[in-house]
């Protein structure tokens, strides 16, 4: 069957993640073009994309923004809305998505990088799932140079780590504040583009899984990351996080993957 959609990804990366969270809720087919970390930007870049991912062809449009993809998908399949028609309602899921692309999705990656990238035996086992096999070969051989690149461009360092860890902890607090009063949902009574963006730019604090691709045991990570990781976990931001995966991430096992 010929599919419309193809998603240029790193099978990954959360923001893809939440990407292909609203495709497979919406029961949109598409196929996906894998790569690893830096070489998506030839990838991205010869679509017309930044440089970064997710990008999604449309057959008419490239749409390299993960939120531009979700306003995409409403309307292209209506049901079930990831934005609310009530304009107050939708605004307010727009402004949790902003606060989540902007300060969670960089902190939880710099912080899962900053302890993961010096391993580079775990990294390649954690990349290795959907990845194109002549890349996965390349970038083993290629380590020490390509985990550079990545430490430069995600500001992979000491005090970007502290940062991150307060960012990372000032959103989950935001969150928190909401859940306190029993709600399923972050707004409104179902399931938004808020939850999935938080739950999939929160995943690599928290380990839910059925991730897209397999997600490592806290025994193979280093001390300091695992424990930081077990803090979110216990932490009700976390817990929420593992319910909506457990109830809400419907995984399309069938997307074919285009090369
Ligand atoms: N604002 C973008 C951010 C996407 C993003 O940061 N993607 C990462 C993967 S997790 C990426 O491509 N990083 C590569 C790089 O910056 O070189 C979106 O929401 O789609």
């Amino acid at each position: 069957m010929n599919q419309p959609y193809k998603l240029i990804s790193i099978p990954l990366s959360h923001y893809c993640e939440k990407v292909r969270w609203g495709m497979d809720l919406k029961g949109i087919e598409f196929t996906e073009s894998p790569y690893l970390p830096v070489f998506q930007r030839i990838a991205s870049k010869r679509v017309g994309g930044q440089g970064t991912v997710p990008v999604l062809l449309t057959g008419d449009k490239v749409l390299s923004d993960s939120t531009d993809i979700l306003h995409f998908l409403d309307t292209v399949k209506e049901s079930p809305r990831l934005y609310p028609t009530n304009e107050a309602e939708r605004k307010d899921v727009e402004a949790m998505e902003e606060l989540f692309n902007s300060k969670l999705g960089p902190a939880t990656r710099r912080v899962f990088y900053y302890y993961a990238l010096p391993d580079k035996k775990l990294l390649m086992k954690i990349l290795k799932p959907m990845s194109p096999p002549k890349q996965h070969f390349v970038f083993g051989v290629s380590f020490f140079v390509l985990s550079r690149l990545m430490r430069k461009a995600l500001n992979i360092n000491i005090k970007g780590l502290m940062r991150s860890k307060e960012r990372l902890s000032m959103t989950f607090d935001e969150v928190e504040k909401r859940l306190t009063d029993g709600r399923p949902f972050l707004c409104g009574d179902s399931l938004s583009a808020a939850d999935i963006t938080f739950a999939a730019l929160g995943a690599p604090m928290v380990l839910p899984k059925n991730y897209h691709i397999p997600m490592p045991e806290l025994s193979e990570l280093h001390p300091d990351l695992a424990d930081e990781i077990r803090r979110y976990q216990e932490r009700p931001g976390g817990q929420f996080i593992f319910k909506l995966y457990n109830e809400q991430r419907r995984v399309n096992q069938e997307s074919p993957i285009a090369q």
